[in-house]
């Protein structure tokens, strides 16, 4: 059986356009999404990481010929051109941030989803790496389908250098989002994201895939990742402990709430002189200075 191959849309498709496809096939690439200045800087500045770091140490997920890091909006600014990018946030904020009506008393208050930054990864798929087993990102949260009526995860991966069926190009089965969870994935069904560097795969949570085999001899597949997931779900990189208060401070508002220094309808508040408060007052406080010395109001 041949898989269908993924739509392929250009970067001045309209949201909808897009989540049209990604509902319909499970994910979409958006060719030429980012410019040669942001696969050039994300390279430049991710590569000296990805060679100080180890491969991964698990052989069958994270991959034995694979190099991984996270805490990128720290190791280059180019992580905010990606998380700001207006198409896959308006994708994003389509699928992800639809209103929850819920009774408080006698009267349905709608509660907006709202949506967070659940990881961001640079990943680097050596010569001779097998593929990834194919999965759902949504099973973090050991998440079921059909998807309690929405999707948990609105997930990007940007080609740093070119993705091929050869080098690694991440694997996805078109369709799958669909799936019920008595049905296996397998590898005869899923398609290699081919795309040129700067262009982007958007796809969502309940969608099987996985990183691709590397079946060359001496090039390197690079890929830049993140999630913006639902805010209510735990992410899985940990904001507090990956970035200090000068990081999260030089970040556009918008993240700075989605790196979850946020509070949407009582999830993630801190207790300031006896309220529930928004981490972004304490944030925003000259003398809030280190996490470690606790809050200046406490007492
Ligand atoms: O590297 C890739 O292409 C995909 C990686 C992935 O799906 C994961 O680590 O969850
Ligand atoms: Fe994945």
């Amino acid at each position: 059986m041949t898989a269908p191959a993924l739509t392929r849309l250009t970067p001045d498709a309209t949201p909808e356009e897009a989540v049209a496809v990604i509902m319909r096939d499970g994910g979409v690439i958006i060719e030429g999404l980012f410019d040669d200045a942001t696969t050039a800087g994300l390279e430049n500045d991710l590569n000296p990481v990805l060679d100080g770091v180890d491969t991964g140490h698990d052989e069958v997920f994270a991959g034995s010929r694979t190099k991984r890091a996270g805490g990128l909006f720290a190791r280059t600014e180019h992580m905010v051109t990606v998380a700001m990018n207006p198409l896959y946030r308006g994708v994003a904020d389509l699928i992800l941030n639809k209103p929850i009506d819920i009774f408080v008393g006698a009267e349905s208050v709608p509660n907006p989803a709202g949506k967070h930054v659940g990881g961001t990864s640079a990943i680097k798929i050596g010569p001779g790496q097998g593929s990834q087993p194919l999965h759902r990102d949504d099973s973090v949260w050991l998440w079921r389908h059909p998807g309690y009526g929405r999707e948990a995860r609105v997930q990007i991966m940007v080609a740093v250098s070119d993705f091929t069926a050869e080098n690694g190009g991440t694997l996805v089965i078109p369709g799958s989002h669909l799936w019920d969870d008595t049905r296996a994935p397998r590898l005869d069904e899923a398609v290699p994201t081919e795309m040129k560097a700067g262009s982007a795969l958007i796809w969502i949570g309940s969608t099987y895939h996985g990183g691709g085999p590397n079946t060359t001899t001496d090039s390197y597949r690079f890929g830049l990742s993140m999630g913006y997931d639902l805010a209510f779900l735990r992410p899985e990189e940990n904001s507090f402990l990956t970035y200090n208060l000068d990081e999260i401070r030089r970040l556009p508002k918008e993240l700075q709430r989605e790196l979850d220094w946020s509070s949407e309808h009582y999830v993630g508040w801190v207790e300031v002189g006896g309220q529930m408060s928004d981490p972004m007052d304490l944030l925003e406080r000259d003398d809030y200075t280190s996490i470690d010395a606790g809050l200046p109001a406490r007492v």
